[in-house]
C-alpha cells in the first residue's frame, strides 16, 4: 500500500469558505490519512478553489461526482473509493467544521478496537455547542425515537463524524442502501449493530457550521421519521450489481 492507512471523506456542497482551513488541519491532526473531498459540482467552485490550494499536496484529492446529487450517494461514492483503493479505514466528517478535527487522534485511537467509531454528542463529555433549543429538542429526540424503534443501543445514531473500518464499509455496502440525509446515517449504523460488529462512541462538541449555508429540506426530515419503522418492519436486501464510480481525479 503506497499510501496512508486512513482517508478521511468530506461531503460537499459549496464549501469554498471552510474548506482550505478545514482540510490544513485534518493534514495536520492526522498524520497517517489521506483526504478526499467528495464534491457535487458545487457551483461555488469548492473543487478546484481546493484542487488549486493543495495542488503538489500527495495526501489529497477530489472526487468529482456524476449524477444526481445527494450526501448518502456521496457517502457511498467515498466508501467504494476508500476500498477499492485499499485503505484500512474510513473517517467521514462534514466540511463545515462543526465536526472539530482535533478529535481525530482520539477518533483514531479507538478505532484500533473497534469496526465503527462514532463521534457522539450523547455519551459523557459529549455535547452541543450552540444550537438554540428548538435544535437541541429536535436532535435529542431523533436519537431516542431511533432507539426505541429499532432497539439500537447507540447514543448518536444520526451523528455524520464517524470512523469506519474495511469491514464496517463491507457491511454497509453490501446492503440495498435506501436512505439518503440523515436517515442514511442511521441506516448504516443500523446494519451495522445487526451484524454484530463493535461499535464505540467518542465524545465530541457539536457546533454550528462556522461559514456558508445549511442544505437541511422538509424531504430529509420526513424520510428521517420514517426511516427507522422501515429497519424494523422490512426485510434487508442485497445490494443491487455495481454501478460505475463517478469520476475522480
Ligand atoms: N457531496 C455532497 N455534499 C453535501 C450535500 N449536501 C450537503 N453536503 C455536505 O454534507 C455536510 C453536511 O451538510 P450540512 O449542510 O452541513 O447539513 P447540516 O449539518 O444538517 O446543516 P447545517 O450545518 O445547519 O448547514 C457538509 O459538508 C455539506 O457540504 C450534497 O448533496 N452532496
Ligand atoms: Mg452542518
Amino acid at each position: 500500500m503506497s499510501h496512508s492507512p486512513t482517508l478521511v471523506i468530506l461531503p460537499t456542497y459549496n464549501e469554498r469558505e471552510n474548506v482550505g482551513d478545514l482540510v490544513a488541519q485534518i493534514l495536520s491532526y492526522a498524520p497517517d490519512a489521506d483526504v478526499l473531498l467528495v464534491d457535487d459540482n458545487s457551483p461555488d467552485g469548492t473543487a478546484p478553489y481546493a484542487e488549486e490550494l493543495f495542488a503538489g499536496e500527495g495526501r489529497f484529492s477530489v472526487l468529482r461526482r456524476k449524477g444526481p446529487r445527494g450526501l448518502g450517494r456521496s457517502y457511498v461514492d467515498g466508501y467504494r473509493h476508500a476500498m477499492e483503493r485499499g485503505y484500512a479505514r474510513l473517517v467521514q466528517m462534514d466540511a463545515d467544521f462543526s465536526h472539530d478535527p482535533s478529535r481525530l487522534p482520539d477518533i483514531l485511537a479507538a478505532a484500533r478496537t473497534a469496526d465503527v467509531v462514532v463521534g457522539s454528542r450523547y455519551c459523557p463529555g459529549g455535547a452541543v455547542g450552540n444550537w438554540p433549543l428548538r435544535r437541541r429538542l429536535l436532535s435529542r429526540f431523533a436519537n431516542s425515537y431511533v432507539s426505541a424503534i429499532t432497539g439500537m443501543k447507540v447514543g448518536d445514531a444520526t451523528s455524520g463524524y464517524r470512523c469506519y473500518s474495511r469491514r464496517a464499509l463491507e457491511q454497509v455496502l453490501g446492503n440495498r442502501i435506501v436512505a439518503e440525509g440523515y436517515a442514511f446515517l442511521v441506516e448504516s449504523i443500523y446494519r451495522i449493530s445487526e451484524a454484530g460488529l463493535k461499535i464505540a462512541e467518542v465524545p465530541i462538541v457539536f457546533v454550528d457550521r462556522r461559514e456558508g449555508k445549511s442544505k437541511i429540506s422538509r424531504k430529509v426530515i420526513f424520510e428521517s421519521v420514517l426511516m427507522p419503522w422501515k429497519l424494523r418492519l422490512l426485510p434487508r436486501l442485497p445490494a443491487p450489481a455495481d454501478t460505475p464510480l463517478a469520476q475522480d481525479n
